[in-house]
């Protein structure tokens, strides 16, 4: 990670960009990036809120959005088209392969957490990754450096000795590209969420502009609905953000920054985690193109941060091309719809 020429956000490497990069550089990047005249915003880089998830589905899914298809967007145009944006052909990016490896590494920090000193075997894994035997057993196919094929299976992964890369720091990651620091925060310790579940009234459309949503105290209570919507395995005592039926509104140029902040103090807001495209329009990759889903974000710091009770809180989707820039709002006809905005805090 470098700064770029701004200061504060995330550059690309200098060895794929520039003129010296030769065939690492890539022209079909986010406007700005190779000449370094733009970055990527650093929260977008955050695997904070996959590393809140214990449950190996749920991290792996998580991480699967943000950082690493967040990433692809933020390199590849909001994944609107090539390299890094779209699934058949991110790979022509060399970057790609410094964004694997990285994402890799979060992998097999979450493993280490997970194993918390116990050796990481096939054994163990089948005791506590929650996955069946069969899963083990998966093949997959590719070339080595040489143009070879080489299979491995899953298997293969959790035998020690068969993959000889170790990384740096892997035992002790940096998730969080950096902390949006609230001017709450020092309140923490008036944590007061209660039970009743408090949701948008009514659907959202996200057309190219910030919005700010109200959550509302409702009579009935969402979470067993909730729980038979997804697979996520919602916690005792935790606190989620869970976003419904989620689709795409023909190809955006934007996407949205999820925060909460309290109702009376919008500027005081804490960020939660970036929407993205990567795969989502792919038709090449099962499910219906632009179909996103269900949404589902653990966050109970930082509800217990801003210390408020859930009906006075609101959540704000700020649009945003994932860079530093700031983004010319404008209505479009493009965008994002939500059935249903809601926080629950799981009995
Ligand atoms: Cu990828």
């Amino acid at each position: 990670q470098e700064k770029a020429a701004n200061g504060k956000g995330l550059a690309l490497p200098q060895l794929v960009r520039g003129k010296q990069a030769g065939t690492l550089y890539d022209q079909f990047r986010t406007p700005g990036l190779n000449a370094n005249i733009s970055a990527i915003d650093p929260d977008n880089a955050s695997a904070a809120q996959a590393f809140k998830w214990d449950n190996f589905t749920d991290f792996s899914n998580q991480l699967q959005s943000q950082p690493h298809g967040v990433m692809h967007c933020a390199v590849g145009k909001n994944c609107v088209l090539p390299d890094m944006g779209f699934v058949p052909i991110a790979g022509l990016d060399p970057v790609f392969y410094m964004h694997h490896a990285n994402i890799d590494r979060l992998w097999q920090c979450w493993l280490n957490k997970k194993a918390n000193g116990q050796p990481i075997t096939l054994e163990w894994a089948k005791k506590n990754l929650g996955m069946p035997d069969s899963w083990y057993d998966t093949r997959y196919t590719f070339a080595d450096e040489n143009g070879n094929k080489v299979t491995m299976t899953i298997a293969d992964v959790f035998t020690p000795g068969k993959i000889p890369v170790r990384y740096t720091n892997e035992n002790a990651c940096k998730v969080e590209a950096n902390v949006m620091s609230s001017k709450g925060a020092e309140k923490a310790n008036l944590f007061k969420m209660n039970h009743k579940p408090v949701s948008s009234n009514k659907s959202i459309k996200l057309m190219g502009v910030t919005q700010k949503v109200a959550l509302d105290p409702q009579t009935t209570t969402f979470l067993e609905n909730s729980s038979q919507l997804t697979q996520t395995k919602l916690s005792s005592g935790q606190t989620y953000l869970i976003l419904d039926n989620v689709q795409m509104i023909g190809n955006p140029n934007l996407t949205y920054k999820i925060y909460l902040s309290p109702k009376n103090k919008p500027d005081q807001k804490i960020y939660v985690a970036t929407i993205n495209y990567f795969g989502v329009l792919d038709h090449n990759h099962g499910g219906h193109p632009g179909h996103i889903g269900q949404l589902v974000y653990q966050v109970s710091d930082q509800v217990k941060q801003l210390g408020m009770a859930a009906e006075d809180l609101e959540v704000q989707f700020v649009a945003t091309d994932l860079t530093l820039d700031q983004v010319k709002e404008k209505v479009s006809s493009q965008g994002l719809s939500i059935s249903q905005v809601r926080l629950e805090t799981s009995k």
